[in-house]
């Protein structure tokens, strides 16, 4: 069964853990998010690319959700010695892929080829694509002004008041070669539990995404980030507030309608499930926090059921 995820942030990482236990690798296709990426001490950084990469290679350090399992971050202090920016810490294995990428962009290799050229050293064998070749850069406005996303999620820590959200670059952006085959011919279409504002909300704004998912010829399944009324990690609740997007599993199904057919949703949230038929979707309740690796696969054999 051919699965193409759309997949930003840590909560995607975990569900794609358990789907790479439950199919081939090569039947499995992930959308990322591009909207997060930053410059780092002048290296491209893309932070949901490199979560995704490393949790597929088995390389993800699972406390964190991001870099490298067992980094050092030797570099890093140096670089505060030297009176750097240190807030985005970037672990000194974790630095050889940002080398990598920024070296290669410089030669003008399109972020796809350098994507899917990391992924293959890593030994990742399903696809990895970034949602488009060209610059989309997610924009939170406060009551200071407008900050990149990094800035907002890590150097403020989320705890700044979210007045809008911007996809810059995103109405001039394409989609990378492969991302509308991918959703348009997959048997299942599954939009991962992540923010669906800054992980997933960057993806569906790359003009021909959405009219893909529109016309997706398997089932296109979404997992609630939202549990009991709030995002189970991150400021997702915030960022859909922000948006006008209630906090709640219909929240969630107003940002992906009309093309979404089938919500997960977790048990807590079973009340939910008349309001959802009412609006035509197919509510799969299951277990959605996943703590360990049962889980993780417990959800992702659960999703793949959701195909009727
Ligand atoms: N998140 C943090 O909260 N603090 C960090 O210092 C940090 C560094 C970092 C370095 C590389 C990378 O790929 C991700 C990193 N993240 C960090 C996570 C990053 O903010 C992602 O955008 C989030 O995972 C949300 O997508």
């Amino acid at each position: 069964m051919r699965v193409t995820a759309l997949a930003g942030g840590t909560g995607a990482a975990k569900l794609l853990r358990g789907l790479a236990a439950c199919l081939p690798p090569e039947d499995l296709t992930v959308i990322g998010n591009t909207g997060d990426d930053t410059e780092v001490w002048g290296l491209h950084v893309s932070p949901d690319l490199d979560t995704v990469t490393y949790a597929l290679a088995g390389r993800l350090d699972v406390e964190r959700g991001w870099g490298l399992a067992g980094d050092t971050f030797r570099a890093l202090e140096a670089m505060a010695g030297l009176g750097a920016d240190t807030w985005f810490n970037l672990g000194d294995r974790d630095l050889a892929t940002h080398l990598f990428r920024t070296r290669a962009l410089r030669r003008r290799r399109p972020l796809s080829r350098i994507t899917a050229d990391v992924a293959q050293r890593l030994g990742v064998a399903a696809r990895i694509l970034p949602m488009s070749d060209d610059p989309v850069r997610t924009r939170i406005r406060t009551p200071d002004g407008w900050l990149g996303f990094q800035e907002y999620f890590v150097r403020e820590k989320a705890q700044v008041e979210v007045l809008e959200v911007d996809y810059e670059g995103a109405a001039d952006a394409s989609p990378a070669p492969g991302v509308v085959p991918a959703i348009r011919d997959a048997d299942l279409v599954l939009v991962c539990p992540s923010n669906p504002v800054t992980s997933v909300g960057p993806i569906l704004a790359v003009p021909g995404i959405v009219e893909a998912l529109g016309t997706a010829r398997g089932v296109v399944v979404a997992v609630s980030p939202i549990v009991g009324g709030e995002a189970v990690s991150g400021p997702a609740g915030a960022l859909m507030r922000a948006r006008r997007l209630a906090v709640s599993p219909e929240g969630v199904a107003t940002a992906y309608a009309p093309w979404l057919r089938a919500l997960v949703l977790d048990r807590r949230d079973a009340p939910s499930a008349g309001a959802l038929r009412a609006r035509g979707l197919t509510p799969v309740l299951a277990d959605i926090v996943m703590t360990d690796r049962r889980s993780e696969i417990a959800l992702a054999r659960r999703v793949l059921d959701a195909r009727g």
